[in-house]
């Protein structure tokens, strides 16, 4: 039988909440999937028609710690030893809809690289996973000089140039990039800069992507974390149309986002 990836929904708020904890995450202000576009999930009874953005990578590369910084809260498990992530698990937020049920999904996957009999089978179920996405952020970790298994895997996972538009590579770690430095508050020294730059290059090799497909951050010192989701805004934006919303839902808007325009 064809193993298949569970779904853990760990948290499920309004698109209101996600853009109060980011500003950055206006561009899903008053918006909702094109449906015909929309990724189908069945949620009990009903069916809901989500915009997807998934994570994965290798396990210790900082996808739960990201996600977590994304969101403003604690969902994700964060180990700095064992890979904790088993399931798929998803941070869910509802587009203020008036028919159709429509969330935006956030999805941490099961870390690769721990062992290659669980490599194999997880490489098919993130196929699966990656056919239904809108967006994948495929992390790395700048302070690492080999990078054989997550080419190897990259090379399985995306193929078709579809597969290639919605990856977004997450460069993470920055703060451990050489020549290191503990300044506080954190910042890149003009070294590390050009280290980063040496990597970058280095990656868009290695990885046949595009200078503007990498972000590179730091999730645990909170660096251009907003550079992520912008990027994310970029590669969503054609599958999200005008909200068909409530006036009870804008009034709940304009009192609740003080402050913030969008
Ligand atoms: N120095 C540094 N450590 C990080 C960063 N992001 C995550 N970590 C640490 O890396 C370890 C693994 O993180 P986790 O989010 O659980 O990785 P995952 O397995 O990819 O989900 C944890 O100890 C994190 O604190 C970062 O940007 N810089
Ligand atoms: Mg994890």
């Amino acid at each position: 039988m064809k193993p298949t990836l569970r779904c853990t929904v760990k948290i499920e708020r309004d698109v209101v909440a996600l853009v109060q904890a980011r500003n950055a995450f206006g561009f899903l202000h008053n918006r909702q999937p094109l449906l015909s576009l929309a990724s189908r999930w069945q949620r009990g009874d009903s069916l809901s028609h989500d915009i997807q953005v998934i994570a994965i990578g290798k396990s210790g590369y900082g996808k739960s710690t990201t996600l977590n910084q994304l969101v403003g809260e604690a969902v994700f498990e964060t180990n700095a030893i064992a890979g904790c992530t088993r399931e798929m698990q998803s941070a869910e937020y509802r587009f203020p809809t008036k028919e159709a049920q429509c969330h935006f999904s956030l999805a941490d996957l099961p870390g690769i690289g721990e062992h290659p009999e669980l490599d194999k089978q997880y490489i098919q179920l993130y196929r699966d996973a990656i056919a239904k996405a809108h967006s994948v952020i495929y992390f790395l970790r700048a302070d690492q000089r080999d990078y054989v298994i997550d080419q190897w895997a990259f090379a399985q996972l995306f193929n078709t140039d579809a597969e290639r538009r919605k990856v977004i590579i997450a460069l993470n770690a920055v703060d451990k990039i050489e020549p290191l430095n503990r300044s506080q508050p954190f910042a890149l020294t003009a070294e590390q800069i050009q280290s980063l730059r040496l990597k970058r290059h280095t990656i868009c090799q290695q990885f046949a992507v595009c200078e503007d497909q990498i972000v590179t951050l730091s999730a645990t010192e909170q660096h251009n974390l907003d550079g992520l989701v912008d990027r994310l805004a970029d590669v969503l934006q054609p599958y999200l149309s005008q909200a068909d919303t409530t006036s009870a839902y804008q009034a709940h808007w304009t009192s609740s986002v003080n402050g913030a325009t969008y």
